[in-house]
């Protein structure tokens, strides 16, 4: 009982002397802590013969009691020490704290995400390929030679290449490459869908960036005609623009389809009347599409007599612009927050 007393003493000298909440934090684990001293002369009381161990034991209880206490009480003096010394160098602690800034998903990640979610109801799988890219998958690959006009359209970021490399490389200008890519890798029934950034050396203006985003689409199996075409992307464009919205074909030439089309969805302000949004068009362009050319089916190694397919290029921001009704596609990569915190 001699020792417990002196190790009272002890343990309350030097908690006086404890000053911070680091200090005092140590001095707890010492004393009351599972190693701590009191806690092992209280483990320790089984060992003491019967006749002793209720004096000690309740000795030893009522001293972690006071020991507890005398910490409780020397703990709000350091907590109310350092927010006087805070104080006193001009903190006020009683200032309402500063919120922190939210982050959430910009909005072109949410029509991504938005966009793959219904192409993976309709039973498109996804995967991805390169942003730097071969010229061959890029272009040739394509049927764009390098004397082909349709190259003028995609301006082009090449990359710089020590003299005596053979294969070029480039910024890709569409996700088209990987309509080769997933084919020479992937057997019939193919349907997949790739998204991902494009780059264009263009002059920007309110619908053109230098770079955006494009989702391709590939399906690939027996007997798929145009007919499955227009009415997977008429469904895929209702489930993002509503169900009530006309979508339309118009012929266009790609070299790596044929027949080849654009695709138009219904103006949503002036429901195909025509407006300022839409040109006096009625009409908006969201994709280029077509039937895979049998001659690429061919270079993939399928069999282009059994096998048909058709693709579809879809610009995300262009939709992204028409689903939240913004006028200026810069606005998407101004990173200013009034634009961004909308979404
Ligand atoms: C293509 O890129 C073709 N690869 C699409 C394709 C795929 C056709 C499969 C046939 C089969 P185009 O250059 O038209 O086509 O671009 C496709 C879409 O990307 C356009 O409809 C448009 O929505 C978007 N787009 C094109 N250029 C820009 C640009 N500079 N800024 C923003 N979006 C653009």
């Amino acid at each position: 009982m001699a020792d417990l007393e002196a190790l009272r003493s002890r343990a309350l000298i030097e908690l006086s002397a404890a000053g911070d909440a680091a200090a005092l934090d140590a001095w707890r684990l010492a004393y009351l802590g599972r190693q701590g001293a009191v806690t092992r002369v209280l483990r320790g009381l089984g060992e003491l013969p019967a006749e002793e161990r209720r004096a000690v034991g309740a000795m030893a209880n009522a001293m972690r009691a006071d020991l507890e206490g005398a910490l409780a009480q020397r703990q709000t003096e350091a907590e109310n020490a350092a927010i006087a010394q805070m104080e006193a160098g001009g903190i006020d602690v009683t200032l309402p704290g500063r919120e922190g800034l939210v982050g959430r998903l910009h909005p072109i990640t949410q029509t991504l995400r938005e966009m793959l979610a219904a192409l993976g109801a309709m039973g498109f799988q996804v995967a991805e390929g390169p942003e730097v890219e071969w010229e061959y998958y890029n272009f040739d690959a394509l049927r764009i030679p390098w004397y082909h006009p349709s190259r003028d359209s995609q301006d082009t970021f090449w990359l710089e290449q020590k003299p005596e490399s053979e294969k070029r490389v480039l910024l890709r200008t569409q996700t088209s490459p990987n309509q080769i890519r997933f084919m020479e890798k992937n057997q019939p029934p193919v349907r997949v869908a790739v998204p991902g950034r494009v780059y264009r050396f263009e002059a920007t203006d309110a619908t053109h960036e230098w770079m955006f985003h494009q989702v391709e689409l590939l399906a690939v199996d027996e007997g798929i005609s145009f007919k499955h075409m227009k009415g997977t992307l008429t469904q895929f464009a209702r489930a993002l623009f509503g169900q009530d919205r006309e979508v339309r074909f118009r012929c266009h030439y790609f070299p790596f389809v044929e027949p080849g089309a654009e695709v138009d969805i219904q103006c949503g302000l002036c429901g195909g009347a025509g407006c300022r949004s839409c040109g006096g068009e009625g009409w908006l362009e969201i994709a280029g599409a077509g039937m895979v050319h049998r001659e690429i089916l061919e270079n993939v190694g399928y069999d282009a007599d059994r096998y048909t397919g058709f693709a579809a290029g879809f610009g995300v921001e262009r939709i992204a612009m028409l689903r939240h009704g913004i006028d200026d596609i810069r606005n998407f990569y101004a990173n200013d927050l009034r634009f961004l915190r909308q979404f």
